[in-house]
């Protein structure tokens, strides 16, 4: 229940920065221009795989800004923008929604943030989510999260959900397993390959999740950038 409001009020800020989007664009852009290097992270895992609950763990303990592409695009149908009802058609058919609109709803997200380390959750699903992520936003991640969970277990706890999705039900989680399977796992294989993905066992508790994902935190300086500018140290053009 607490996740459904924090949910619904989340959708109703994301309208509202839509809505100033609309009125500043032009003073939103270079308002939102970073002078700070920002740290990526890409979240991937199938249906149900744990990626939202987990990525709740990290921002409470590495305050990190959390951004899951699916939220993202549901508030566009909340906001009936004007992909809203392709958008709507494409989640309820367990399809991926064209590249460029996921990327700019992203990008438009980082701008508007105060943030320099954020998590992108359930993208990129496919090799062409991933090349238009790459050219509109210029850089790769600097670390991908995949959550490994076997498909029985993925079903199980997306139909035991009950937060009224309209993807939530046995005919369309199955196809959601396949799209995942045939176009998303090519790009676990990618940064599997590029040696910055961390695969983490999703079954047991939350908390033994996250102390895998504790183990592999430990090791990166996510502040690093942020406090070497604070402090002069770093010079950024
Ligand atoms: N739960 C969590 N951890 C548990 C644990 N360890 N043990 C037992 N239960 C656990 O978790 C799911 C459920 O499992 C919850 O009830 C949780 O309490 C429980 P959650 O953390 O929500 O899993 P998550 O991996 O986030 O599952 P989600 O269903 O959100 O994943 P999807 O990737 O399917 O959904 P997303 O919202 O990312 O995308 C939905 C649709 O949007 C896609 O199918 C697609 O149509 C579209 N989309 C795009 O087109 N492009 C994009 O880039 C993104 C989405
Ligand atoms: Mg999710």
């Amino acid at each position: 229940m607490l996740r459904r409001i924090s949910s619904h009020l989340n959708q109703a800020s994301y309208c509202l920065r839509a809505l100033e989007g609309f009125s500043t664009d032009a003073t939103t852009l270079s308002s939102f221009s970073k002078e700070v290097p920002q740290f990526i992270a890409f979240v991937l895992g199938g249906p149900g795989s744990g990626k939202g609950t987990q990525c709740s763990k990290i921002v409470e303990t590495y305050g990190f800004t959390h951004l899951s592409a699916g939220d993202l695009l549901r508030n566009e149908i909340s906001c009936s923008s004007k992909n809203g009802s392709m958008i709507l058609e494409l989640i309820k058919e367990g399809k991926i929604v064209p590249s460029e609109v996921t990327v700019k709803l992203i990008q438009k997200a980082i701008r508007s943030g105060e943030n320099h380390k954020y998590l992108i959750d359930g993208f990129p699903r496919t090799e062409e989510n991933r090349l238009a992520y790459e050219r509109i936003i210029g850089a790769p991640p600097n670390l991908v999260l995949f959550f490994d969970c076997p498909e029985e277990e993925m079903v199980k706890r997306v139909l035991n959900r009950n937060e009224g999705r309209v993807d939530d039900n046995e005919e369309i989680v199955k196809k959601r397993l396949q799209v995942f399977r045939e176009l998303s796992l090519p790009v676990v294989d990618y940064y599997l390959k590029k040696g910055i993905l961390h695969k983490i066992n999703a079954v047991g508790t939350e908390d033994d999740i996250f102390e895998q994902v504790r183990t592999i935190f430990s090791v990166y300086e996510f502040d690093r950038f942020r406090d070497q500018v604070e402090s002069n140290e770093l010079q950024v053009e």
